[in-house]
């Protein structure tokens, strides 16, 4: 842990300075369970915080409009070849800011949003008047099922600028059934498919999803922002080879710093540069794209593959030690580094907020999560998300996953009891002492 005397912020920013040592001691006195978060390397970390932060280089390398740019073009060029090695794709952009902002890209470059459609209004237009065009249709995953807002939420930029339909999971299943997205392609003509999620615990067919956006004539696009890690360490079918777009998130699995990446099949490559910049963005975050080009660097590491499968064992292991404890999980388990806890089964009258309060007490951090067919609302749901990256990358392996889920068991159980949290919170520091975060004091 960082202290007073050898610290800028401390030394200038009192306020600052608290803030970022709670912090510190929170990550390192809490279970991470968060699937989309984790505890990046000192290495990504610096270069996070480096003098890549006071550079403008608005362009790409070798064409850039600010001048002094030869360290970014180094820096820009290692983390463009190292995606590209790691995933396989013919064209990599590094500078989305974000995952949003990485979709944000391919629907620039490939859609038309036309002008509002209103159809009231285009009713009532008089021959001659100007009709507003509807914009182009995707078909995506819905949010309430696993989806994401910028996979056409109404109240994102993509809901408000395209047509969208959803297809959603089985109920009985909690799985895709690809039938049923073959149906809905057919009935909606969508030009554009998205696949991949925020909270989906099953692989994904990704040659499944191929044919029928052949059949219907659509772009697709693979989200792979939580299992990104998975793919680049072979664990989980890579997209590439069948998606015209393939985005992520740089920062979950892959275990990188907060950003986004779109790859894209080489036809495209012009478009998806000219939709980041100047599209969407101005000035790529240096320090952010020196970060991506370490995370790369490790992600092509072989113990980049050993870590993976340390998230897919803890993953199994907490599942099945929540389903033998009688929890309810989506789909009956999981094949990524996430589950979904069904409280419903077992516990209808708590929802997802109250148990991600108890549980949070207690030193537990997980997310309430809404779940295929959920009454509730979004900030109650009745589920909870839990993911193993961060824990496993402190080196926390099955025995820990199985105190885990019995942790998370007690606490549900007895509906937040004031003695079972006080209880496991003991239990959490302790775990918690045994394993610290990469590059804190204590581990180095
Ligand atoms: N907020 C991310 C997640 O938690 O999955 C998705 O954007």
């Amino acid at each position: 842990m960082a202290s007073m005397n050898d610290n800028p912020i401390a030394r200038q920013d009192p306020d600052v300075w608290q803030a970022f040592v709670a912090e510190e001691k929170r990550q390192q006195n809490t279970l991470e369970l968060i699937a989309s978060e984790n505890h990046v390397s000192a290495a990504v970390l610096q270069a996070a915080g480096s003098v890549f932060t006071n550079k403008y280089a608005e362009g790409y390398p070798g064409r850039r409009y600010y001048g002094g740019c030869e360290n970014m073009d180094r820096v820009e060029q290692l983390a463009i070849d190292r995606a590209k090695g790691l995933f396989g794709c013919d064209h990599a952009n590094v500078q989305p800011h974000s995952g949003s902002q990485a979709n944000q890209a391919v629907l620039l470059a490939a859609m038309n949003p036309g002008s509002r459609f209103d159809e009231a209004e285009q009713r009532e237009k008089k021959p001659g008047e100007p009709v507003r065009t509807p914009g182009d249709m995707i078909l995506s995953l819905h949010l309430d099922h696993g989806g994401h807002l910028s996979h056409g939420k109404h109240v994102n930029i993509s809901g408000k600028w395209f047509r969208v339909t959803h297809y959603g999971v089985d109920r009985e299943t909690g799985r895709i059934n690809l039938d049923e997205v073959r149906r809905l392609a057919r009935q909606c003509k969508p030009q554009l498919l998205i696949t991949g999620a925020s909270a989906y615990p099953r692989i994904w067919d990704w040659a499944g999803f191929a044919e029928i956006a052949q059949e219907v004539g659509a772009l697709l696009l693979a989200d792979i922002a939580h299992i990104a890690g998975l793919v680049a360490a072979g664990l989980h079918p890579n997209p590439v080879p069948v998606c015209d777009f393939v985005t992520t998130t740089t920062h979950k699995t892959l275990r990188g710093p907060r950003g986004g990446l779109t790859m894209c099949k080489a036809d495209w490559a012009k478009k998806i540069n000219s939709a980041v910049f100047p599209g969407l963005q101005g000035g790529p975050l240096m320090h952010l794209i020196a970060a991506k080009a370490v995370a790369f660097g490790e992600a092509s590491k072989p113990e980049f593959k050993t870590y993976q499968q340390r998230v897919l064992d803890d993953a199994k292991a907490l599942a099945e030690s929540l389903l033998s404890r009688g929890h309810r999980l989506v789909s009956d388990g999981t094949d990524n580094h996430l589950m979904l806890l069904d409280l419903r089964k077992g516990y209808p009258h708590v929802s997802g907020a109250m148990a991600e309060d108890w549980l949070g007490r207690a030193g537990i951090v997980v997310n309430k999560n809404m779940i295929p067919f959920d009454e509730r609302k979004p900030m109650e749901t009745s589920g909870l998300r839990i993911g193993t990256p961060a824990l496993a990358t402190r080196g926390m392996g099955v025995d820990e996953m199985r105190k885990i889920a019995d942790m998370i068991d007690r606490v549900v159980s007895s509906e937040g009891s004031k003695a079972v949290i006080e209880s496991v919170q003991g239990e959490v520091l302790e775990l918690c002492a045994q394993f610290p975060l990469p590059g804190s004091s204590s581990s180095n």
